[in-house]
């Protein structure tokens, strides 16, 4: 594979488109998510913090006097930063008291069961490509040979942060012609004001959400479309494995799927240091286990897999920077980078791996993380080129002869 997919996400060109100081602890009690879905707001208390007291006193000065010492321009930049800092983590990133981030939980569950109230044809997913989550629903409707019945609409990140269409970073809203995703959400015919998250699948014929959990979208697609697949022979989640893919994510999800968003999103130290400890020690556990088995759970890729892999690629290009998970990089672990490798050589699977996607995304979309805008240059081994270099992890099974012939 010659392309390099920093340059332009070929696959949004072909398939998709023909298819149809103060004290920042001290504050941070002050602030709670008005909209956080699943948590109670809290009105802040009637005694003002400490540093918004220091803000007020130092504009006050600021506005009468003429001159402008660097103390006080410190000072004051140092509160204000800190205070819309604080507001804007508590909507972005809703925290439990510890200052531990708190995922919001989906609003939209589906289980295999439910397709059945679906005509199969008129399904169609929202994703992003920078999102870990949406990356996963990508690489098994690519695997399972789905991209012409489950068309996709690309969403890019907004610089409100609302995930709009706007045809260049991603595409148009093929199913909706809507500008943004919210609006797409509020089509429901009982309407909706919650979080509007990607991925999300969408039946067209009834208006209606199906599901915006990734985990269930990926067990829908790998399972729940059999007769449609050009794959069908293709089980990701097998019965015989179903234990240990469970095993696997009662670890993974906390510690490294949603752990580097605990690293990132923070908001004390001791939160942070604990969330560091997790993922570190999780990866290390990983690597040992991956010295000795191709995949998570044997010789077969599984749901397990896809679901590392998402926040693996990510690792090094954001999460190492931006999430501050700084202690080691992915290219530092052996067996770990080789097995990321490994998948990433999968057909089909680069072609859903937008890395110059995934750093726009983070390193614009997330402001409060990063508010010069500035993107960092892309770190060695992340590069296609790097990613498309040989593994040698076929000598740990038989598996990579299977899934090549399996895919089509
Ligand atoms: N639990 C959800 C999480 C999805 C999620 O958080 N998606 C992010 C992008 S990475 C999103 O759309 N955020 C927009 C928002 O929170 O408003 C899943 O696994 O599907």
């Amino acid at each position: 594979m010659s392309t390099t997919f920093l340059q332009s996400p070929p696959f949004l060109t072909t398939k998709i488109i023909t298819t149809k100081t103060t004290n920042p602890q001290h504050l941070r009690r002050n602030f709670r998510p008005i909209n956080s879905l699943n948590r109670p707001t809290t009105p802040p208390t009637s005694t003002t913090p400490n540093n918004v007291q220091t803000l007020l006193t130092n504009l006050t000065k600021l506005l009468w006097s003429k001159t402008l010492p660097p103390q006080l321009l410190i000072s004051t930049v140092r509160s204000i930063w800190t205070t819309t800092w604080l507001l804007m983590m508590s909507q972005l990133a809703p925290s439990d008291p510890t200052g531990s981030y708190s995922r919001p939980t989906s609003q939209f569950r589906a289980k295999i069961n439910n397709l059945s109230r679906h005509n199969l044809t008129t399904l169609h997913l929202y994703v992003g490509l920078p999102c870990p989550w949406a990356h996963r629903t990508l690489i098994v409707r690519a695997l399972k040979g789905l991209e012409e019945v489950v068309p996709v609409s690309v969403a890019s990140p907004g610089v409100d942060g609302l995930w709009v269409f706007d045809g260049v970073m991603g595409t148009d809203d093929y199913a909706n012609g809507c500008k943004t995703l919210k609006e797409v959400y509020k089509l429901r015919k009982d309407g909706y004001d919650g979080r509007s998250t990607v991925p999300m699948l969408w039946d067209v014929e009834k208006k209606e959400v199906v599901c915006n959990e990734s985990y269930d979208i990926v067990q829908l697609l790998n399972s729940g479309f059999n007769e449609l697949a050009k794959n069908p022979g293709l089980d990701l989640e097998p019965p015989s494995l179903r234990g240990r893919i469970e095993e696997w994510n009662r670890v993974i999800y906390p510690y490294v799927n949603n752990g580097v968003y605990r690293c990132g999103f923070a908001q004390t130290q001791e939160a942070y240091d604990a969330a560091v400890s997790d993922l570190f020690g999780t990866l290390d556990t990983l690597e040992d286990h991956l010295e000795h088995s191709r995949y998570l759970c044997g010789d077969s890729l599984t749901i397990a897999d896809v679901c590392l892999f998402t926040t693996l690629i990510r690792f090094d290009l954001v999460y190492n920077v931006m999430f501050k998970c700084t202690k080691k990089k992915i290219v530092e672990y052996t067996n770990l980078h080789a097995y990321m490798r490994d998948i990433y050589q999968i057909p089909k699977v680069a072609e859903t791996c937008n890395l110059k996607a995934m750093m726009d995304g983070y390193y614009n979309f997330l402001f409060p993380l990063n508010p010069g805008n500035i993107r960092p240059i892309t770190p060695s081994g992340c590069e296609h080129e790097a990613l498309s270099r040989p593994h040698n992890r076929e000598l740990l099974s038989s598996a990579d002869e299977s899934l090549q012939t399996i895919i089509s």
